[in-house]
């Protein structure tokens, strides 16, 4: 093999980043949450007739991360990472008052932003302010793209199965009609709780009302009071359905301000509002851990890191995030869990307790394990 192929060869190949679609109505603070979010130093800008997506990666805040950065004093230290993408739709924003959802086929979750704020310099394309509507406009919008899609894969499988009646489009039709039952009823499809053989039948499909769901509730600077009874408040708790759907509350308007403090200036002028922390780290914190995805850690002099990986990783597979000759070369991993090690206090003290553990190739990592991985080279 030329050496040139061969070192294109070794390069690792990163693994697809995790992307997180930011939808609302119009002038809701989509742009506004992105450009605070994220390194991206440019916001999305509708025009030329098509939908534009402005993707930008933002830091996942992890406690466990900075204690254990506190605990090795390492010469740098990285945390997960997860994209956001802006999608500006053609024309900007104005008189529209429904959303095109098509663009957010191919996002991973979906942070939908609702709005509460009430400055009538930013007209609202419904006339009034109301969080709830909002939300079940949006809801109604997503579950409507979904049912185009069911009710066309339907016909176009009714006439597949007079043909041929596989047991594969069987169970499809079968599913399928779940779906369209679910959907007539209002229902998104991630309550039907789909799994296995079935989840992966319909990943193709990239149905809307299948991801997971934030909603981030941007409330009035009038309101920053009461933040924490904000989704309460709105009515939104009864679009939080199991673990795919969560809902978290800020004000974008000031999280704008603090951005733009000293970090002294911006702790002093938070405490005067009677909060404790910016709201934008929870944002990306719920929005990662929607995506499914969980934390391990390599610690030393060096780094300390986060890794990410999905929920259910062996061990040798998770080196492979780090660099596939580690992944080629698996022997062991030495695994301590951040817990253990925070509870001991030191590496050292692990080991003494025989914490610091030999697992082999199918160990299922767990989130906040600390791993040192041994291989050959
Ligand atoms: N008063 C107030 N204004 C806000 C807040 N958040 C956003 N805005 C304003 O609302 C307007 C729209 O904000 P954007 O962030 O551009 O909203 P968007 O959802 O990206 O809008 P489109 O992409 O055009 O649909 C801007 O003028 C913002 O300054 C807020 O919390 N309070
Ligand atoms: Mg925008």
């Amino acid at each position: 093999m030329p050496t040139a192929q061969r070192a294109i060869r070794r390069i690792p190949i990163p693994p697809p980043m995790l992307r997180a679609g930011l939808i609302g109505l119009p002038s809701t603070g989509k742009t506004t949450l992105f450009r605070l979010m994220t390194s991206a130093r440019e916001a999305a800008k509708g025009g030329h007739g098509k939908a534009e997506a402005h993707v930008g990666i933002s830091r996942v805040p992890d406690a466990r991360l900075d204690a254990l950065a506190a605990m090795f004093n390492p010469r740098k230290h990285t945390p997960a990472t997860v994209e956001f993408a802006d999608i500006a739709l053609p024309g900007g924003s104005g008189a529209r008052d429904l959303v095109d959802v098509a663009p957010f086929r191919n996002a991973d979750a979906l942070v939908q932003v609702v709005r509460a704020f009430r400055d009538p310099s930013v007209p609202h394309p419904s006339g009034s302010i109301d969080p709830a509507r909002d939300a079940q406009a949006m809801a109604d919008e997503l579950i409507l793209a979904d049912l185009g899609i069911v009710e066309k894969r339907l016909d176009r499988l009714a006439r597949d199965l007079k043909k041929s009646p596989t047991a594969d489009l069987k169970r499809e039709h079968e599913i399928l009609v779940q779906c369209q039952d679910a959907l007539e009823n209002g229902r998104p499809l991630r309550t039907l709780g789909l799994s296995g053989d079935d989840l992966k039948r319909l990943r193709g499909f990239q149905f809307l009302s299948a991801k997971p769901m934030l909603l981030v509730l941007n409330v009035d600077e009038g309101d920053i009071g009461a933040l924490d009874s904000a989704i309460a408040s709105a009515g939104l708790e009864r679009f939080v359905e199991g673990t795919a759907t969560r809902a978290v509350a800020l004000c974008a308007k000031i999280e704008l301000e603090i951005a733009e403090l000293e970090p002294a200036d911006a702790a002093a002028f938070l405490a005067d509002l009677g909060l404790t922390e910016s709201a934008l780290g929870r944002v990306i914190r719920a929005s990662y851990d929607l995506l499914g995805y969980m934390s391990f850690f390599t610690v030393g002099e060096d780094e300390c890191r986060a890794w990410s990986i999905p929920a259910g990783t062996g061990a040798q597979l998770a080196a492979g995030e780090i660099h596939s000759d580690i992944q080629r070369g698996f022997i062991r991993a030495e695994v301590v869990h951040y817990d253990t090690l925070t509870a001991r206090g030191s590496m050292a003290a692990c080991k003494d307790h025989g914490e610091f553990r030999l697992e082999g190739k199918e160990y299922v990592v767990r989130d906040g394990d600390i791993i040192n991985f041994r291989h050959a080279t």
